[in-house]
């Protein structure tokens, strides 16, 4: 049995995570059969999530579920790419998930008044005594984490600069098509599409979400995705084992 451990439904997104709803989308493009369940990051070694599990064997990070995934099925998410197109596709993945993906976690977690509407929730099972402390402990570690990586001693004109050159080439390379090389979803798909919906989301106060819904054909590449892997009434449920 396959199980993809994740979160549900949050901050009006299909996951508060945009690494689950990557790893969730490309096991239905690969025609998986899985079940999903919620996630206990304290039970795996790397602390993150998603994970998987098929039967006793864990595998972390979505990149390694992927491959996973694809060895076992003996499919390809970069089925009918030539060489050029798979080389873009890994650069497109590291991207979104590199700069995109840090200003909107700085956006969410390092604003205070969006932090206290989203992610604080995640601390509701620290008891309220010690909650204050855990929450300065991890915005601490997160803040010292960004620092350490360049992207947090930026100010904020300047990292949003930076999620601007990357949504630019996002929209370049969709140009007019469906999906980011032709009409049929891959593998980068997958993490791009999540990177831009956790970014778009109008639940936080972002000007990141402005810089997003700007490019109308994100916008539409947004709609088309949910529509496809996240129907409204069918968001995935991470139901607590
Ligand atoms: N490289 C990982 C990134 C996963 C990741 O950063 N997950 C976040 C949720 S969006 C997480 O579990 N964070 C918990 C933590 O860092 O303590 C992947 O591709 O799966």
């Amino acid at each position: 049995m396959i199980t993809l451990y994740g979160w549900g439904p949050m901050f009006d997104c299909p996951s508060p995570s945009p690494y689950v709803m990557k790893t969730d989308m490309q096991l239905q493009l690969l025609g998986a059969s899985f079940n999903r369940a919620y996630a206990d990051l304290e039970s795996v070694p790397k602390r993150k999530a998603p994970y998987l599990t098929d039967g006793s064997l864990l595998v972390e990070d979505s990149n390694f579920i992927r491959a996973h995934m694809e060895a076992r099925l003996g499919r390809s998410l970069l089925d009918g790419l030539d060489d050029a197109q798979r080389a873009a596709s890994w650069a497109f993945e590291r991207m979104a998930e590199g700069h995109l993906a840090s200003v909107m976690l700085m956006e969410r977690w390092l604003k205070d008044a969006n932090f206290q509407k989203g992610p604080v929730q995640f601390f509701g099972d620290v008891p309220a005594a010690h909650r204050a402390e855990a929450i300065k402990q991890v915005l601490g570690g997160l803040a010292a984490t960004l620092y350490e990586s360049g992207i947090g001693r930026h100010s904020e004109t300047e990292r949003l600069q930076l999620a601007a050159w990357d949504l630019e080439a996002i929209a370049s390379q969709l140009a007019g098509q469906d999906f980011l090389f032709g009409d049929k979803p891959t593998a980068a798909d997958a993490s791009v599409s999540a990177m831009l919906i956790a970014s778009a989301t109008e639940f936080f106060d972002s000007p990141l979400t402005g810089l997003v819904r700007g490019h109308g054909n994100l916008v539409d590449y947004m709609d088309r995705i949910k529509a496809r892997f996240f129907a409204v009434n069918s968001w995935p449920a991470y139901e607590m084992a």
